[in-house]
């Protein structure tokens, strides 16, 4: 085997807490019909890599119904295998210590090089383009990377390259930086390399961005170089990022089209009935999926499977996910509705003066949109 993929799907996603406090950030729903890890898979087994080891720890029962033998996504080869790694007793702290404890599967594998990517990210890419230019620099560690908004640099580690691509300076995170160039979090090892650096360096905390790629810059020779990828990539690790996201897919020409026939998206439906749609509804701009019932209004909003609106409700700019009913005159505006929702007739979400306020979650209070825990049952009459 050339190439083992590994999948980090174990991170509890701590920004996205409400909905994911219940599932890990990979298993949340997302384009209506979708997973969040989908992305991820499809990309790999489109680039002809079969073999994939999902690496969790945080609550994967969701993960591991959704993902079974593999089969939607043509994983379920004779030789080859996707397989979830659970940490049973351990609990991984970095996202290198996840690796390092994967270690033995890893080295029985025996691949060349190993291929570690995010669960938590919308993008379509080839990575055979990258093992190509990973080949062509020689490289023992290869970075996939964007540049970002100068506000975003925070959110990432940024790098500085020499004219050949070549990283030369690295941090996680920094609160300010000149250079905007950011790292995916997709990095494309030689398993020497991998196995060595796992090894020597100790294991507690152990984490790509923090330790191992600026270790590897500053204390040793080993060539870590860049590979510019410049088509539609995004982190959805914040409630702000998932419903832009989200909504990106509803957009006329958006960068990430999720009808070319040329690079898919596969994922697990289960049989549902199809959308109905009576003579009161109104749908502008919207995903609407299966086993959905529109009575009332729905503009540039994304419904997951089996939602249903009442006549007189408006749902505008929101993700409302799976089996969600929203009954009659209801005014729903920029929310994030999880699963099982209830809400009752006559309540407005998202006209309160601000969220329920919580010191702990200041992203719930500062980014203006409101989010509904799964199964919560709202009452009739409330402004929220
Ligand atoms: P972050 O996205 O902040 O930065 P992190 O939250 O640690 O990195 O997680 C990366 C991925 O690994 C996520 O999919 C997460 O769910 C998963 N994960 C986290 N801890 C894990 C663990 N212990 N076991 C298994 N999986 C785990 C990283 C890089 C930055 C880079 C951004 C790009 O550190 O340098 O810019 O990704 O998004
Ligand atoms: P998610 O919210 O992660 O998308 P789902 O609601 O789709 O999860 O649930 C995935 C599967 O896990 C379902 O078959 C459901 O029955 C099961 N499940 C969800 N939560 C629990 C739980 N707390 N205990 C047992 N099974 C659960």
């Amino acid at each position: 085997m050339e190439t083992l993929g590994l999948i980090l799907a174990g991170g509890k996603g701590s920004r996205l807490d409400i909905l994911s406090n219940k599932r890990s950030k990979p298993a949340m729903p997302f384009a209506g019909k979708y997973r969040i890890i989908d992305f991820a898979l499809s990309n790999c087994s489109q680039s002809g890599i079969y073999d994939i080891a999902i690496l969790t720890q945080y609550l994967p029962l969701s993960l591991n119904e959704h993902i079974g033998s593999g089969k939607p996504w043509d994983l379920d080869r004779n030789n080859s295998a996707v397989t979830l790694l659970q940490p049973h007793t351990m609990w991984y702290n970095g996202t290198a210590d996840s690796v390092v404890k994967n270690l033995d599967y890893i080295l029985k594998k025996n691949p060349k090089y190993v291929l570690i990517l995010s669960g938590d990210h919308i993008y379509k890419m080839d990575y055979r383009k990258m093992i190509n230019v990973h080949k062509e620099t020689k490289a023992k560690l290869t970075i996939a990377c964007q540049e970002v908004d100068p506000t975003e640099v925070s959110r990432f580690g940024i790098m500085t390259t020499n004219r050949e691509d070549e990283i030369i300076e690295f941090q996680e995170k920094p609160k300010e930086s000149k250079s905007r160039l950011a790292s995916m979090g997709i990095y494309l090892f030689d398993l020497d390399l991998l196995k060595e650096i796992l090894l020597k360096l100790p294991n507690e905390d152990l984490d790509f961005g923090n330790h191992i790629i600026p270790y590897l810059i500053q204390n040793t020779e080993k060539k870590v170089y860049a590979y510019r990828f410049n088509d539609y990539w995004q982190d959805v690790g914040t409630y702000e990022s998932y419903l832009n996201t989200n909504l990106d897919m509803i957009k006329e020409h958006n960068d990430l089209d999720l009808y070319d026939p040329n690079w898919k998206v596969f994922t697990k439906s289960e049989e549902r009935p199809p959308v109905k749609v009576s003579d009161t509804a109104k749908i502008q701009s919207s995903l609407i999926s299966n086993g959905c019932v529109i009575e009332g209004t729905v503009i540039n909003s994304v419904l997951s499977p089996g939602v249903r609106v009442g006549k007189g409700s408006v749902v505008r700019d929101s993700i409302i996910l799976n089996d969600t009913i929203i009954s009659e005159n209801v005014e729903i505006e920029r929310c994030i509705i999880d699963k099982h929702v209830v809400v009752g007739r006559e309540t407005k979400i998202g006209f309160g003066e601000e969220n329920i306020p919580n010191i702990e979650k200041p992203d719930v209070l500062s980014c203006g949109i409101t989010v509904i825990e799964k199964s919560a049952i709202i009452p009739s009459n409330l402004v929220i």
